[in-house]
């Protein structure tokens, strides 16, 4: 595999647009993104044996059996310039658009249809996003950086954009991201890394025109291009001797940068910021609070119409482990829920699902519940980082779909997908947010799979009600077809069964009940239990000979349960009524302590790591038995087969240190007599 086009198709399989290439298309309208779709039409159609006729034809007189149709009402609010109707009459299927970029989710929404777009007639369905903003940030660094390399956390090779410290002079590849992306709505990008070295942080002024490039190379799928910024940027590009928000000079040179890069790129996104976070610059430095430091932001980009996802994980990473009172959990709900209000309406604050880092088990993020008054944007966790790094199978849409699913506020109060969405095209909230987790790999992800991560990441973004069973099958069927009998139920199948319940497997073998972390320490792959124990990052588990978890209770522990609203802060408090599957991140309780599930502890670390190993061998026979069943591409095969090896291999590991770890502490046998390390 060599030389950059050649990348795999991802979801935009050329057989995946058969049944729309083989109608006759009208496509009316004008502009940038009305020509996406014509050439998208184009393209499918020469494949199918379609053809496009007239663009004033139209209808069944002009013998069209699809037309794609622009709204040609003036232009609507921006919230409607995304949304669609797909009506079928008289053997007809018409799609009417408001907006271009309504248009081109129109034509991806028909390709998903395939022929079912073209079946009975039924009136008119409406479709519009949930969420208004649907963004992937990339921690790509322009510059292999010597630490983390080029992609932080990146699990599939080099970056898309850049290379040899500059951008990439070829960007076919961009271009065919923007395609994926648009076919699952994603509207928005951040092309460097939140953590900003000195070369990155030059994208914002002299290195601008990379930014240029990339913003014209995705707009024509409507995607807007956003910068993560360095706090510090007026002093280290800028010159001044401060970064303090409130000083005119400073906030004068944010809003001068600003206007040159709107200069260049009319529809730029805006900024992302990781501020006094893990040793990155911020408003802390000046005495100034984080609606401050949000806000000079803000200002500078609100005339261009832009926003400042300004990210809430700050938190203190030089604790001592010996001080159990204070509690990285608690951190940004007590930095950020007292500024409620005091954002302003382009500045979203942007929160990792969970309150510690995004581990394959976490209470939602309390921090979500307590900004009423503030654009709230959900962060997700594409890039596996603590979850198998694209080398383990772990299909992340389930954990997704139970955080937006999730009420706060109990039953009859709103979810978390609510949240994020805000209350209408006035008040709009801050939307889904999402580490990528693409690189310059053959197969986009690494382990091809994972390309169902992203896939579903954009999906929910545009409908956060969609089942993760049924995602993963539209995307087997937009992936997987070869030829016009599309994906063998077999392959169909086998994929089902062994991702749909893969990151609840990823969960059986990693660290139990909540509990987090137990990674090795920096790379953060595979089991090292008492890894950061005693580490100065604030994520420990506490395990004794008598017992383990975090008491997290506001009656013997650090208090996190009080940032929930009721009912679940009772019911976090209690030892009784914690799930289960949190029980260790909210409490610190014995081996033999019994679960609701009528097990111990003990006997529930054993019997999960037993199984969700056991879970993984199956997957890898199920697998190999595609081997000799014609149902899929040898590269494909034999790149996921590698990988479960290494899963297989993984899981097992997994499972014998934790296992063998508890007994060794506990000293309590598994009651079932399995083989358990001494
Ligand atoms: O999970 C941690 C990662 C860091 C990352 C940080 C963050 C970009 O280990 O690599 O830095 O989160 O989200 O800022």
């Amino acid at each position: 595999m060599s030389g950059q086009s050649d990348f795999h198709a991802a979801w935009s399989a050329p057989e995946a647009f058969r049944a729309l290439g083989s109608r006759r298309v009208t496509v009316v309208g004008d502009g940038l993104l009305v020509e996406t779709v014509r050439q998208e039409v184009a393209q499918a159609t020469a494949r199918f044996g379609g053809t496009i006729v007239g663009d004033t034809g139209g209808g069944a007189e002009g013998g069209a059996d699809l037309i794609l149709a622009l709204n040609t009402q003036p232009d609507k609010p921006e919230p409607d310039a995304e949304s669609f109707t797909v009506a079928r009459q008289n053997g007809v299927t018409t799609l009417l658009a408001d907006g271009a970029a309504g248009l081109l989710y129109g034509f991806f929404h028909l390709v998903r249809l395939g022929e079912s777009a073209f079946g009975a007639d039924h009136p008119a369905e409406h479709h519009g996003p949930a969420m208004r903003l649907r963004m992937l940030d990339h921690w790509d660094n322009v510059a292999v950086h010597d630490v983390m390399g080029q992609v932080e956390r990146g699990y599939a090779g080099g970056s898309i954009f850049w290379a040899d410290g500059a951008l990439r002079s070829d960007l076919t590849r961009v271009r065919a991201y923007g395609r994926l992306l648009a076919a699952i709505g994603v509207n928005a990008i951040s092309v460097n890394n939140v953590n900003v070295h000195a070369v990155e942080a030059r994208l914002l002024t002299d290195r601008l025109d990379d930014v240029v490039a990339l913003a014209d190379c995705l707009r024509p799928y409507g995607i807007r291009v956003h910068l993560s910024v360095s706090f510090a940027a007026p002093v280290v590009l800028g010159g001044l001797p401060t970064a303090d928000p409130l000083d005119p000079a400073v906030r004068a040179w944010w809003a001068d940068t600003t206007q040159q890069v709107y200069a260049r790129i009319p529809d730029f996104g805006g900024y992302v910021v990781k501020a006094d976070s893990e040793g990155q610059p911020g408003p802390f430095a000046y005495g100034r609070s984080h609606a401050d430091g949000a806000n000079v932001l803000a200002d500078a980009v609100a005339p261009h119409g832009g926003v400042v996802h300004w990210r809430a994980f700050v938190y203190n990473h030089h604790q001592d482990w010996r001080d159990r009172s204070t509690d990285r959990a608690r951190a940004a709900h007590d930095h950020f829920a007292p500024l409620d209000g005091q954002f302003r309406d382009n500045a979203i604050v942007q929160v990792k699902n969970g309150p510690i880092d995004f581990q394959p088990r976490e209470p939602v993020s309390p921090v979500l519940a307590a900004m009423p008054a503030t654009r709230m944007a959900v962060e997700f966790q594409v890039t596996q980082e603590y979850t198998g790094q694209q080398r383990h199978i772990c299909y992340l849409a389930p954990m997704w779909r139970e955080v937006l699913d999730f009420r706060p506020w109990g039953d009859g109060g709103a979810r978390i997908a609510e949240v994020a969405a805000g209350g209408g095209p006035d008040e709009p909230g801050g939307g889904l947010a999402a580490v990528s987790n693409v690189g310059d790999d053959h197969f986009w992800t690494g382990h091809p799979l994972a390309q169902a991560n992203l896939y579903a990441f954009g999906r929910l973004a545009w409908d956060p009600t969609l089942d993760p069973a049924a995602i993963l099958d539209e995307w087997i069927g937009l992936t997987f077809p070869r030829d016009a009998s599309g994906v063998s139920d077999l392959l169909r199948d086998t994929l089902h069964s062994i991702m749909d319940d893969s990151w609840r497997d990823y969960e059986r073998y990693s660290a139990p009940l909540g509990v987090g972390f137990m990674v090795r320490p920096s790379d953060h792959y595979g089991p090292g239990v008492d890894g950061y124990e005693y580490t100065q990052w604030g994520t420990y588990h506490f395990a004794d000979r008598d017992g383990i978890g975090v008491d997290r209770s506001v009656a013997t522990g650090t208090g996190y349960a009080a940032q929930y609203p009721e009912p679940w802060s009772q019911t976090y408090e209690s030892v009784d009524q914690c799930p289960d599957e949190l029980l260790l991140f909210f409490h610190h309780v014995r081996y033999d302590h019994v679960l609701h599930s009528g097990s111990t502890v003990i006997q529930h670390i054993y019997d999960t790591h037993f199984t969700g190993a056991e879970h993984v061998q199956r997957a890898r026979s199920l697998w190999a038995a595609l081997a000799k069943e014609d149902v899929i591409d040898a590269e494909v095969h034999a790149r996921v087969s590698e990988r479960l090896d290494e899963q297989v291999r993984s899981a097992e590991e997994w499972r014998d240190q934790i296992n063998t770890y508890f007994y060794r502490k506990s000293g309590i046998p598994d009651a079932l007599g399995r083989e358990i390390y001494r």
